[in-house]
């Protein structure tokens, strides 16, 4: 393939831009010749983990089980991104410590919850705030701040296009593309 596997690790609030960032960023790098590929709900949360719903201990469990998918697609040199709240600090841990070092880059979407809540296309900050969604993340539910990300990408002022070419110019510094 001559193209180094790793996982982009996106982390962030429901609403933030994980999915839509990585989507853009995979179409980039697809054009660049780079095969990539996003795991995200669409395809892990309604197939593989359609088991699983949001305690503590299925999160958990979601996490456990994209993290092992991850590391098969980086294992076959595949750029490999995940967009998954991810909200425990100890479950992405344990995904950095399944793979070589430099291999799991976690990238931190960041947006303040005020403007998510202000943003709310689908209507579900308001539904958690009344309770009619229950354990719902940055409401009813922690969310874990990473501690040393790789990256962070502050959505609230920058452009999804901005947010993408930091990460193209992350893994063109350290020789992946
Ligand atoms: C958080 C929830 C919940 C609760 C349903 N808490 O905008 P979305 O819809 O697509 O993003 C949210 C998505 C989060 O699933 P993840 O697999 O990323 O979560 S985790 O990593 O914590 O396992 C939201 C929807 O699922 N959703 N109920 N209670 N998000």
């Amino acid at each position: 393939l001559g193209q180094k596997g790793v996982i982009l690790w996106f982390t962030g609030l429901s609403g933030s831009g994980k999915s839509t960032i990585a989507h853009e960023l995979e179409e980039r790098l697809l054009k660049m010749g780079k095969l990539s590929y996003v795991l995200d709900g669409d395809n892990i949360r309604h197939g593989l983990n359609g088991d699983l719903g949001f305690s503590p201990e299925d999160r958990e469990e979601n996490i456990r089980r994209i993290g092992e998918v991850a590391k098969l697609f980086a294992d076959l040199g595949i750029i490999t991104m995940t967009a998954f709240i991810s909200p425990y600090q100890k479950d992405r841990q344990r995904v950095r410590e399944l793979v070589k070092d430099g291999e799991f880059i976690e990238i931190y979407v960041k947006c303040p919850i005020d403007e998510l809540k202000n943003r709310d296309p689908k209507g579900m900050y308001e539904k958690a705030i009344k309770g009619e969604i229950k354990n719902f993340t940055g409401i009813s539910a922690p969310y874990e701040e990473p501690e040393n990300p790789e990256l962070i990408l502050n959505t609230d002022s920058e452009s999804i296009d901005e947010s993408v070419e930091k990460v193209i110019e992350y893994l063109r510094n350290k020789d992946i593309i």
